[in-house]
Parts: structure tokens; C-alpha cells; sequence
């Protein structure tokens, strides 16, 4: 069945309707009043980090509602609300697997987990450590994802540690590290009830963090002043609330910050007396340059030099910058229309590059907020580490004192960490297809759809000659069927641990139920499988996750990441807290980098800001030129394919196609086309569409809108029957490797 879009837009603004009235709040607990008792938590979706609390009647969970104390102040979206059917569909792996010709059969634990530490034991004996790899999610807990790269870099001295926050936020990390010299944002949630301008690029809050955009919409509705300026090549529903929508060549908006930071300087609205004494200017060399420099450079992106690259009048790029720096405080907003770029550091650089001018940083609702993706993507794998170039808490591998510092921290010998970081995600599935990773584990990630240029990667993992090893809660991922064992993992709150969400807060999910069948907590699965691939047992002397997050606190303590006050006691009171957070007494920060707010900087500290990521204290602000995409289109291949997300669907639809709710919104993908285009082939509403592009082709039935503009088309990647990552390219980002998924090229026919 397919949906018209008059259904679409009827379903979503009940959907919207719903979660704003606090519907899912209202409606769960009307229905089933009768719960034992309730087990705080937070949900198991995106990077907005809402709250929950977990309805348990008789051992079983029967509702979920918001949590009153939480950010989220009890609403939550449809799918936070609707998890339950999740937790018992028949699709639940309940017991180990192992192929034994060519089939998944059921194991004990000893079998899978004995099979497997002798195939990773035998990869380093003749090949050497870096023959294995770990690939994990931002979508693990924190205790697992800190505790697998400390198996693999400390136990297996090997550092091909990767996840899937590579396909997410690597780009941002990039972009706060070199403009900042530290991941993670300055701001927080709070912002949002103080900012004047929401500037939102390449970022559909509406429907990929609907509470935060809730909060937004709130924000506007109370106060008429507020300004909302949405950049995006797609006239999304976030877009449908926005004073401006900035439409462009996708790609291009690179130029347009550039523009903006031209016409700011030429309307002097920049904030000297804060640019002057905080930011350094640097070249694409990293030379240090003058503020007469930066202007230099920006003269090749006069408002109507960009108009002829972006399609943006130039007025309105000279409309947006003077609303962004003349609002008495701008937010900015961004995901994967930056992120997943191949020159997504830049951009995000650009971003940052407008608050660092106009000064709108470090205070209420002034801030460059990058929205993280996974709901854990910045707790568990950014800060602990969990990537092949990072060590926890901020640390790098390439940097001797950070890896002696961890040795001492984890009781090693001096300078035995491998110095050379791993394979990043692309490399790392590249080097499976060339037969150099013999063994790899994966964990709560399902690589087989959600890799760009997937047939390629797919091919690597199908090899006879390597052995891969899946943690999984659902037998019918995608990647279950390349995987020789198949461990069983305890889902969501059938295991406790923490989630960190975008605004560095952490908070605890609880333990409500136990897990079904043989299913095990992956704590102690990972410990389980360590100690029988020849671990020190002394490396992973754990029973649980509290006690892996009891020596992470003490691994971040010396770092400006310290949050030695978010106790595990504290965590199970409140309804999450916000590093820094040194002391138990401490509340946690709103506001990083600025004195009085930042527990960081020392109170009699000189100056009111303090940029301690850099040797001298002051951010960077970036000469970045503008660079388009890796495939832009041509007479071949004349359209834009962009690819992305819908409201009711997570990923690769592993558990949101598990909600009947959810799944009747959206039973299949489809391909949005602009109506004028649409009109000019032919094709209507419901019409087979081959999309074709460099690397494959398919066949997806059309939906006819002024979303998209003109030359461009969009299609969700949540569905596995119409996998549109068999197109999409796999070309990234040089600096943070992160892949370019929002742009291909693609020829599209009527069929
Ligand atoms: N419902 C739902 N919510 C989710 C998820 C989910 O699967 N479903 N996943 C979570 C995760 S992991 C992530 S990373 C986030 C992603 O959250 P978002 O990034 O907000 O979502 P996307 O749909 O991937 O892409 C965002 C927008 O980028 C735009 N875009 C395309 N090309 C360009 C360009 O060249 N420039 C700019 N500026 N924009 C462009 C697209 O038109 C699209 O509207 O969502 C999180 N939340
Ligand atoms: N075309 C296209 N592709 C994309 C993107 C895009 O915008 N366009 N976005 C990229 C981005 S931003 C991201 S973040 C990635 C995400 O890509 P993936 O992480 O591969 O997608 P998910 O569907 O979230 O996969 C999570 C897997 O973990 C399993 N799982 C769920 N809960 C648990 C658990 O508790 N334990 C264990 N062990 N397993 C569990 C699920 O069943 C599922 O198979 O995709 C990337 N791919
Ligand atoms: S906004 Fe995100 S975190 Fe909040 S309920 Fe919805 S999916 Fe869950
Ligand atoms: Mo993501």
C-alpha cells in the first residue's frame, strides 16, 4: 500500500498534534493506569535524549510516557511512545546462532562464544592485531562502547575501533575540535527559550528531533519576535514554520556562509570587541592571518558571486546574515545536510565561523548547536572514544602523553598502546573486501543496509575467508545474514546503562524486565568474550555497567570532560545531568567556556571567556573556500539523488516497521520529485520511477510535492525491500572521513 501525500500531510499533522499536546503522556496512562511500578529511562531513538518512564505490570513493560523531569518535560514522539511492541515482536533473538552450512542454527553461549575468540585469536596469531575490528554504534550504551574499544586498544593493542557515528558526526566532531579544540557543544537545550533567531541548515527538526522542535515551535508561538530561517534544498515541514526558507543548490552552501560572513563585516555587524580578543583567523594552512585578511578572502563570495553558484538571491543572503547578527541572541541548528558532506568539517567550521563574528556564543540562547543524530552517539562513542583515532575523554592516539596517560590509567605498560590509529569506517570495510580484516565484531548496527555504495561493502562481508560476529536483538536485520555467530542481546531497558544525548547530558535507563530467553546484557558479553580471546582478566574486571561507569569517571576526571559528579546513585535519582560536572554537589553546565558558567575555568579567571581547548585560550575562526559535491550532476545523470529520514521510521526500519502505527505511516519508501519536474516526465503520484545512478538502479514508486526543488529528488532509506543505499556514493570527507550521503548524482525515467 502506498500513502497519498494528502494522507501524509493529514497523518502527520495528527502525529504533530499528538506529541504537542502531550498526547502519548496523556494517552498511554489513560489506557493503562494499573502499572506495578514505573522504571525511569530515556528513549531509545534520537540524539533529543528524551526522557521516559517505563510502565511494568506483571514482569512485562505494558506503556511508556515522558518523563515529567526530564528536558522533555513528559512529551514525547510517537515512536518514543510506541516501543513496546518492540521489546516482545517475534523477531527477538533469544538464543546464540552459529552457521554451520551456510544457516544460522541455535548454539549455547559457550559454542558462539568460544567459536568466536578463537577465530579473532587465530586473525592476530598469523596476521597481527590489526586483522580485527570492532564496529559499533552510537546507539550502544556508554558502558559498552567504552568497554569494547578498551578490549580492542588496550587488550588487543588494536585500534581498528569504528561505529557508525563515522556516517553521523564525525563531521561535526571535526568542525568543534578544530574551531574549539574540543568536541561537543558550548550550548544546551536551555537556549532555546532565549534565542531570537533559530538558524536551521540542513537539519529536518521536525521530524528527525520532533521535541526539540517542539520547544522551537513553543518559542515562536510565545514570542512574535522570534526569527526562524531554515536553509534547506527541500521545503521540509521544518521548513514549513521558518520566516525564511532559504532553497539552494545542494552543495552549495558552503558559499552561502561565506556570504553571509561577507555581508555582516560589509554591514558592520560584527562584534569586534569579542572576535578581537577571542578568535585567531586562520587559513586553509592553518597560518595564522589577520581580520584584513579574512575579508580578503571573503571578497570571492560577494552576495552575488554566491547567487550564480547557490540559486539564492542575493538579497536574501543579505536578508538572513542581518537577521542572524542583529537578533539579540542566534542559535544555530544543524545535522546531516552538513554533516554527511565531503567537506563537512568545513562547514561546519562556517557555521561556527558566524558566532565567533557576531559574538553570539556563550550567552542565554546565543550558540552553535550541532543536533547529534543517535542517542548515544555523543555519550558512548565520542566521548569515550570509540573511534580508530581517539582514546576517551578527548584524548587522540596519535599524541604520546594522551595514550601514556591512558596506560597509566589502565594499568598498562608505558607506551604499549599501538601508536597508529585504524581503519576509519570506509577504509575498514574496504580492507574486509581485500581480505585484510579477517575477523570483525559488530554491535547495534546493521552495516548491510546503512553503508553508502552498500553492494560494495556487502560483497566484503559475504568473503568465505573472514568471520564476522553480530550482537543483535532481530533476527531479521539486514546484517544477520552475513554474520557467522549471532549473540543475543538484551534490548533497551532489559539491561541497565547510560545515554548521552546532544546536550552533553547523560542519563540512566533503567533495568525494567528481564531479557527474554538466553538473551545476556552486552557488558557481559563483551567481558565474557575478552577474557576467552586472552584478555587480562585484570583489564576487564567488570559484572556490570556500573561498574564499567564507575572507572570511565575516573578515566575523564583529569580531563575538561570530568564528570566525577555524575554518580550512578545520582543518575538514578535525577532525570539526567550535564557535564562538566565535577562534584556530586555540582548541578552541572548550561554554558561551556565562559566564566561563572564552566566549572572548567577558574573563577578569578582574567577574561569572561576561555577557549581551553586551545594553547592560547581563543577559537579559531576558518578560511574555508567553497567546494561542491564529490558527484555533482551532468547530462548523464542529471538530478540530485539526496537521501534521509521520516518521522515515524528509525534507520533501517529494524524496529519502527515493528509498530503497526508506524509502519502504515510509511509501509515503503518511495521517491519525492518537484511537481514541475514531475509534470515535464510525466509522472504522477503513485508512478514507477527508475532512479539510476553511477552504481546501481531501482525502481520506487513517486510522490509528487514542492518539497524538493527542481533538479532534485529525495528518498527515505528506512526500507529494506528498496534499499536506496545500493545508489548512494561512498566518496567522505578527508578530514573527518565521514561519507557524502546526502549527494549523487542520478538519472531518473518514468517505467
Ligand atoms: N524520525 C527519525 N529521527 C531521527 C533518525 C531517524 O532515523 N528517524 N535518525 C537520527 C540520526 S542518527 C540522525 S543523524 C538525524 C538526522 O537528522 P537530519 O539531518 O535532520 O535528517 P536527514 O533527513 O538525514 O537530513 C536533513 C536534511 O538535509 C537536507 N539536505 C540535503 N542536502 C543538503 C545540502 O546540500 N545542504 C543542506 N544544508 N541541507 C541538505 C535534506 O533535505 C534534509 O531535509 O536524525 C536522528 N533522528
Ligand atoms: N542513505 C543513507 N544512509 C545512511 C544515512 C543517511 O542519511 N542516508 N545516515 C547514516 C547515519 S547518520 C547513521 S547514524 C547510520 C545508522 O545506521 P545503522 O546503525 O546501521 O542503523 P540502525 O537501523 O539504527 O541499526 C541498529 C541495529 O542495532 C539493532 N539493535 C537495536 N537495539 C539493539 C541493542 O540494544 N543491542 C544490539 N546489539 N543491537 C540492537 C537494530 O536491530 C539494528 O539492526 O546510517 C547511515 N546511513
Ligand atoms: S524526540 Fe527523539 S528522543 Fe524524544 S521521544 Fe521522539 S524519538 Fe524519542
Ligand atoms: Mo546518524
Amino acid at each position: 500500500m502506498d500513502i497519498t501525500r494528502r494522507e501524509f500531510l493529514k497523518y502527520t499533522a495528527a502525529s504533530s498534534a499528538f506529541m504537542a499536546i502531550g498526547g502519548p503522556l496523556a494517552f498511554a496512562a489513560s489506557k493503562d493506569q494499573t502499572v506495578d511500578h514505573w522504571v525511569k529511562g530515556v528513549c531509545r531513538f534520537c540524539g533529543t535524549g528524551c526522557g521516559v518512564m517505563v510502565g511494568v505490570k506483571n514482569k512485562k513493560v505494558v506503556t511508556v510516557k515522558g518523563d515529567p523531569n526530564n528536558h522533555n518535560a513528559g512529551f514525547l514522539c510517537l515512536k518514543g511512545a510506541l516501543m513496546t511492541p518492540i521489546i516482545y515482536a517475534k523477531e527477538r533473538i533469544t538464543e546464540p546462532l552459529i552457521r554451520k552450512n551456510g544457516k544460522l542454527v541455535p548454539a549455547t553461549w559457550d559454542e558462539a562464544l568460544n567459536l568466536t575468540a578463537s577465530k579473532f585469536k587465530e586473525a592476530i596469531k598469523k596476521y597481527g592485531p590489526t586483522s580485527v575490528a570492532y564496529y559499533g554504534s552510537g546507539q550502544a550504551l556508554t558502558e559498552e562502547t567504552y568497554l569494547a574499544s578498551k578490549i580492542f586498544k588496550a587488550g588487543l593493542k588494536c585500534n581498528n575501533v569504528e561505529g557508525n557515528p563515522r556516517l553521523c558526526m564525525a563531521s561535526a566532531v571535526g568542525g568543534y575540535v578544530t574551531t574549539y579544540g574540543k568536541d561537543e557543544p558550548c550550548g544546551s537545550y536551555d537556549d532555546i527559550n532565549a534565542a531570537t533567531c533559530f538558524f536551521i541548515i540542513g537539519s529536518n527538526t521536525s521530524e528527525c528531533h520532533p521535541i526539540i522542535f517542539k520547544k522551537i515551535a513553543a518559542r515562536k508561538q510565545a514570542d512574535p519576535n522570534v526569527k526562524v530561517i531554515v536553509v534547506d534544498p527541500r521545503k521540509t515541514n521544518t521548513a514549513r514554520i521558518a520566516d525564511i526558507h532559504v532553497s539552494f543548490k545542494p552543495g552549495t552552501d558552503l558559499a552561502i556562509l561565506n556570504a553571509m560572513a561577507y555581508v555582516i563585516i560589509e554591514e558592520e555587524l560584527d562584534n569586534y570587541r569579542f572576535h578581537s580578543k577571542y578568535v585567531n583567523f586562520m587559513d586553509n594552512q592553518k597560518n595564522k592571518r589577520t581580520f584584513e585578511d579574512y575579508k580578503k578572502f571573503l571578497e570571492d563570495y560577494t552576495p552575488e558571486k554566491v547567487e550564480k553558484i547557490s540559486g539564492v538571491p542575493a538579497e536574501t543572503i543579505r536578508k538572513i546574515a542581518k537577521i542572524f547578527a542583529e537578533s539579540s541572541a542566534t542559535m544555530s541548528l544543524w545535522t546531516m545536510g552538513i554533516n554527511q558532506r565531503i567537506r563537512g568539517v568545513w562547514a561546519n567550521n562556517l557555521i561556527s565561523n558566524l558566532h565567533l563574528l557576531t559574538g553570539h556564543i556563550g550567552k542565554p540562547g546565543a550558540t552553535p548547536f550541532s543536533l547529534t543524530g543517535q542517542p548515544n552517539a555523543c555519550g558512548g562513542v565520542r566521548d569515550t572514544g570509540g573511534l580508530s583515532h581517539l582514546l576517551p575523554a578527548g584524548r587522540l592516539i596519535k599524541k604520546r602523553e594522551h595514550r601514556n596517560e591512558m596506560e597509566e590509567l589502565w594499568g598498562l605498560p608505558k607506551d604499549s598502546l599501538n601508536p597508529k590509529p585504524g581503519y576509519h569506517t570506509v577504509a575498514l570495510f574496504k580492507a574486509l573486501g581485500e581480505g585484510k580484516i579477517k575477523a570483525l565484531l559488530i554491535l547495534c548496527t546493521n552495516p548491510a543496509q546503512s553503508l553508502p555504495n552498500v553492494n560494495k561493502y556487502r560483497k566484503a562481508m559475504a568473503r568465505k575467508d573472514n568471520f564476522i560476529a553480530l550482537i543483535e536483538c532481530f533476527r531479521d536485520a539486514e546484517t544477520v545474514k552475513f554474520a557467522d555467530v549471532v549473540f543475543p542481546a538484551a534490548f533497551w531497558c532489559e539491561r541497565e546503562g547510560v545515554y548521552g544525548c546532544s546536550e552533553r547530558r547523560y542519563s540512566l535507563i533503567g533495568k525494567a524486565i528481564d531479557p527474554p530467553g538466553k538473551c545476556r546484557p552486552t557488558v557481559n558479553i563483551l567481558v565474557d568474550l575478552a577474557v576467552r580471546m586472552g584478555v587480562d582478566p585484570k583489564l576487564v574486571p567488570f559484572k556490570n555497567s556500573a561498574d564499567v561507569w564507575d572507572e570511565w569517571r575516573k578515566v575523564a576526571r583529569p580531563t575538561p570532560y570530568n564528570f566525577w559528579g555524575i554518580t550512578r546513585e545520582r543518575l538514578r535519582k535525577e532525570s539526567g545531568i550535564r557535564w562538566p560536572c565535577p562534584t556530586e554537589d555540582h548541578p552541572g553546565t548550561r554554558i561551556r567556556y565562559v566564566r561563572g558558567e564552566d566549572p572548567n575555568i577558574p573563577k578569578d579567571y582574567k577574561h569572561k571567556y576561555f577557549f581551553y581547548g586551545k594553547p592560547d585560550g581563543k577559537a579559531v575562526i576558518w578560511f574555508r573556500p567553497y567546494k561542491g559535491p564529490a558527484e555533482a550532476p551532468d547530462k548523464d545523470y542529471p538530478f540530485v539523488l539526496t537521501t534521509g529520514r521520516v518521522i515515524d521510521h528509525w534507520h533501517t526500519g529494524t524496529m519502527t516497521m515493528k509498530v503497526p502505527e508506524l509502519r502504515r505511516s510509511f509501509p515503503n519508501a518511495y521517491v519525492e520529485i518537484n511537481e514541475k519536474d514531475a509534470k515535464k516526465m510525466g509522472i504522477q503520484n503513485g508512478d514507477r520511477v527508475l532512479l539510476e545512478t553511477r552504481r546501481d538502479k531501482m525502481v520506487f514508486p513517486a510522490r509528487v510535492s514542492d518539497v524538493c526543488r527542481p533538479g532534485l529528488v529525495f528518498v527515505p532509506w528506512f526500507d529494506v525491500n528498496l534499499m536506496i543505499n545500493k545508489l548512494t556514493k561512498d566518496a567522505f570527507d578527508p578530514g573527518s572521513k565521514q561519507p557524502e550521503f546526502k549527494i549523487c548524482a542520478v538519472r531518473i525515467k518514468k517505467v
